[in-house]
């Protein structure tokens, strides 16, 4: 059985809908969830598209992706500034990656213009809403269709 793409989602975004429409838009991380399962579908690809609040636990699944995704999208959400533990873990990982978020990072405060996982991603979009997230499936569907067979 193919390989799933792994969409990885960090600390508070199971709150997506609730607060702060302007700046993370109206939906909620389930209807990200369907939109990403749609557009994988599309383009002959599943999906296993979790969320914690945890940086051990998404380390932990990144370190899973290794043996068990096809690739990786990523939105480690304020971890993305912080977590040196979520880089080492992608550089360890042989699967693509893709960086995702739904605002754009660079146009809020200077403390969100830094990125310790985009070192170790093939790409980042951001700024697209939860349209984001397909954007970088779409990404990954076209780089995993090119890639040699391992
Ligand atoms: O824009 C993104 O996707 C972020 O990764 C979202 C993170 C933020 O820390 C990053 O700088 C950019 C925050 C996710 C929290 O989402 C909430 C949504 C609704 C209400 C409260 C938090």
């Amino acid at each position: 059985m193919a390989k799933p793409i792994y969409v990885l989602n960090g600390p508070n975004l199971n709150l997506l809908g609730s607060r702060e429409p302007e700046v993370y838009g109206k939906e909620t991380l389930d209807d990200v969830r369907a939109r990403c399962e749609r557009r994988a579908a599309a383009l002959g690809f599943s999906i296993d598209f979790r969320q914690s609040n945890h940086e051990g636990e998404l380390v932990a699944w990144i370190q899973e992706a290794r043996g068990g995704a096809a690739g990786l999208i990523v939105n480690a959400g304020a971890f993305t500034h912080t977590s040196i533990a979520m880089l080492d873990a992608l550089l360890a990982c042989s699967v693509p990656s893709v960086e995702v978020h739904l605002s754009n990072i660079f146009t809020r405060e200077p403390f969100r213009h830094h990125s310790y996982i985009s070192k170790a991603v093939k790409g980042v979009i951001c700024g697209f809403g939860a349209q984001s997230y397909e954007l970088a499936i779409e990404a990954l569907a076209a780089r995993l269709a090119t890639a040699k067979p391992s």
